[in-house]
């Protein structure tokens, strides 16, 4: 049965056929011709004004050449579009700079975790700029657009771990927005979403139950806070519970004190108070935590002394 990958394996393979045939062939012409045609043998250069049929070719040959490859291009992309049956549907957020995975049952991931054999829709929305989503073990390769839903199928194959990759630059920390996809037996994909801890060999797949800290890394904090002192995008977690900081609220400056309701409101609405020496750029977290998830998080951040 053709799936998303096998769709754009043969779309692929034959465009290349066709210009490696291309290419030999004119180059074997352009040959042929410069030794056939070389001035001495050929002194004196013909006028031709004109071939009707042999332009007839030159136009009709690569029109069907050039449709074929777009039949082959166009059921792919349906492949890709259309909804599927049964499917498998998880949301995928991407956002500044990570991708966060979720599934029906609630369960959010920083990693793809699906079952083998099984079609996959993904959703794609992005929280700020425009990321693409790419998967290329499974020739998946699609913008996230800011205000816009786009849809992508995939059917899994074989067990293993693949590279994610943010294919649209996307800001300073691009290169590291990576995930995985994780291809698990069927059995194991639903233990893992369940919540159970799987172990599979070789293969460290996201914990779902995450400790505070594991939140931090998950929801993409970490990609702008570092835990150890040192400013990234952001300002470090690290002795920031208690201390005295400098804010712009609505354009006045002021001081203040660091405590735990500042911590949720900064994570809630992070563009109503801007630390000084930092730019508005944080995405809220107000979504993407659910109310346990923020009190762990606050938590983890209090604890970083
Ligand atoms: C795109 C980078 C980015 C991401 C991702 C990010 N932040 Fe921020 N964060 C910032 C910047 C920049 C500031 C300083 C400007 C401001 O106050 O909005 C900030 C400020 C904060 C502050 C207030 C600190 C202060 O001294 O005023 C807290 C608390 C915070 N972030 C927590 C979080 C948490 C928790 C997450 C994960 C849900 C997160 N941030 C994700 C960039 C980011
Ligand atoms: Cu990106």
């Amino acid at each position: 049965m053709a799936t998303t990958t096998s769709s754009v394996n043969e779309a692929f393979y034959f465009i290349t056929v066709i210009s490696a045939l291309l290419f030999f062939g004119i180059v074997f012409l352009m040959v042929y011709f410069l030794v056939r045609y070389r001035r001495a043998r050929n002194p004196t250069a013909t006028e031709i004004p004109g071939n009707i049929w042999l332009e007839l070719i030159w136009i009709v040959v690569p029109t069907i050449i050039v449709l074929v490859m777009f039949v082959y291009g166009l059921a792919g992309y349906t492949l890709q579009r259309t909804k599927v049956a049964g499917a498998l549907e998880v949301e995928v957020h991407t956002r500044q700079w990570a991708f966060l995975f979720e599934y029906p049952n609630g369960v959010k991931s920083p990693d793809l975790v699906a079952p083998s054999g099984r079609d996959v829709r993904l959703t794609l929305e992005s929280e700020d700029v425009i990321h693409a989503f790419y998967l290329p073990a499974y020739r998946v390769q699609l913008d996230a657009v800011p205000g816009m839903k786009t849809y992508a199928n995939f059917r899994t194959g074989v067990v293993g771990s693949f590279d994610i990759l943010c294919a649209q630059y996307c800001g300073t920390l691009h290169s590291s927005m990576l995930a995985k996809l994780f291809v698990l037996p069927p059995a194991d994909f639903d233990r893992w979403s369940s919540g159970e801890k799987v172990q599979l060999e070789g293969v460290q797949l996201p914990p779902i139950a995450a400790s505070g800290l594991e939140l931090l890394r998950q929801r993409s904090c970490l990609a702008c806070h570092s835990t150890d002192g040192n400013p990234l995008a952001g300002p470090s977690f690290k002795g920031m519970f208690g201390s005295t900081v400098e804010i712009m609220t609505k354009g006045a400056k002021r001081s203040v004190l660091v405590d735990e309701a500042f911590i949720r409101k900064s994570i809630t609405d992070p563009g109503a108070d801007i630390a000084v020496g930092f730019q508005n750029i944080m995405p809220s977290g107000k979504d993407s935590f659910g109310k346990l998830d923020l009190d762990e998080a606050v938590e983890a951040i209090k604890a970083l002394k």
